[in-house]
């Protein structure tokens, strides 16, 4: 097969568009979580693309869809490309999207020129990859890796107290196929930078050399409701004061670790959140991100002795609990060397990175040679409605994307 094949930008970018359509909101966004009807709306057509393809589809106990094309020894494992469909609440057209349908474009001119490949090729729509509906993060990916157990994922429930097992078995979308314990040749993944590093050093491709370290936490401050009037401010247990104080601590440590550390509270219910009612009780989330781990550790030591220094100042009880800890991962140099072999070749301006966000190739590399290839998203904004990427750039990812594949499915 001549590995100068290219791909079709034009089909590439409406899929793109026609999947957009799905949970489409005003801004131009999609808001489309993991297990509602719309996440299924979206996996519908997802797995009818992949059968006019020609794929065998099998979905797996958490829900993530494998669409195989055959290669001339199908006994070798196959060489994985995929991300995900579902997005955040204001999320955009591409963070996702992008990697899935990049996939699906691979095996699509694969057909196009007749190209057999050596080991059979397949792309994947992991679940529940935001981890915005249900935490952690990457949780699908995450039991395919090892990292999880699948009783305790599909376990994980929604604010509403909704399961995933449930929702996977609403949707139609509780496969049969055991997760994970097979051997995968090679997993890549396309994605839009989600920052401003490519758009800033005009670099069309991503060479991703590895992802940073990410903690979550969860936090219950708890004080005291009381009235707003005849309390005096001496006297007050104000889980909102302390929660706040909480909060500007996140931001120090995270300003006190730089380059590269990043702290955000997302996430806050004051209760009984009435406005002549002192707060009660606070809950509020934290999320930590470092390429060191040696340094994420000092971030998590500086968070937990800052919160309970406040709670003691203000007679609050204070529950802290870090729900997820992904370290900071290293792609494999084969793959890496795919990536950049490609770009190098195909003569696009490229350069080497880490990735801020987190991304399934963060646990795919637990068990395969993986790697990555991102491509600019415009004023480096994601988790955005206002989301965006131009059709060439994500043409030139998808190009890098079949070379690398294509390479390492006839190594
Ligand atoms: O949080 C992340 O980095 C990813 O978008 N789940
Ligand atoms: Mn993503
Ligand atoms: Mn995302
Ligand atoms: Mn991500």
């Amino acid at each position: 097969m001549s590995t100068n094949i290219r791909i079709n930008g034009d089909r590439l970018w409406q899929s793109l568009m026609r999947l957009a359509e799905i949970g489409a909101t005003e801004k131009g966004g999609v808001c489309r979580l993991a297990l509602t009807d719309l996440d299924r709306e979206a996996r519908d057509l997802f797995v009818s693309w992949c059968k006019d393809a020609g794929c065998t589809v099998t979905i797996d106990k958490m829900g993530n869809i494998f669409a195989r094309r055959a290669g001339r020894d199908n006994s070798l494992p196959p060489i994985m490309t995929g991300s995900h469909l579902d997005t955040q609440p204001t999320g955009g057209k591409f963070d996702g999207a992008y990697g899935v349908l990049a996939g699906l474009e691979v095996i699509r001119t694969l057909n196009d020129h007749g190209a057999e490949t050596q080991a059979p090729v397949e792309v994947v729509a992991w679940t529940n990859e935001e981890g915005s509906r249900f935490a952690p993060a990457m949780v699908a990916s995450g039991v395919f890796g090892g990292a999880f157990d699948l009783d305790y994922a599909l376990s994980r429930a929604d604010t509403e107290g909704k399961t995933m097992g449930e929702e996977l078995k609403r949707i139609g979308y509780f496969g049969d196929q055991e997760v994970g314990g097979r051997k995968v040749g090679a997993f890549f993944e396309a994605h839009i930078e989600q920052g401003p590093i490519l758009e800033a050093e005009k670099k069309q491709v991503g060479v991703v050399q590895g992802v940073q370290g990410i903690r979550w936490y969860e936090i219950v401050v708890t004080g005291q409701e009381a009235h707003a009037g005849p309390t005096p401010m001496k006297r007050r247990k104000d889980a909102l004061v302390g929660a706040a104080r909480m909060v500007g601590h996140v931001n120090r440590i995270g300003l006190e670790h730089q380059p590269y550390a990043c702290a955000t509270v997302g996430m806050m219910q004051v209760s009984p959140n009435s406005r002549n009612t002192i707060p009660g009780k606070v809950f509020f989330t934290v999320d930590f991100r470092h390429p060191d781990e040696a340094i994420l550790n000092k971030m998590d030591a500086a968070l937990r002795k800052a919160c309970e220094d406040e709670a003691r100042a203000i007679g609050l009880s204070l529950d802290l609990k870090e729900i997820w800890y992904s370290p900071p991962v290293k792609f494999a140099r084969e793959c890496v060397s795919a990536v950049e072999g490609a770009a190098k070749s195909l003569g696009y301006a490229h350069m080497p990175i880490i990735s801020g966000a987190g991304h399934d190739a963060v646990y795919l590399s637990r068990v395969a040679p993986t790697a990555m290839v991102f491509v600019p998203c415009e004023d480096g904004i994601s988790h955005n409605e206002i989301e965006n990427a131009s059709k060439d750039d994500v043409a030139a990812g998808c190009d890098v994307l079949l070379r690398a594949m294509i390479e390492r499915a006839n190594a």
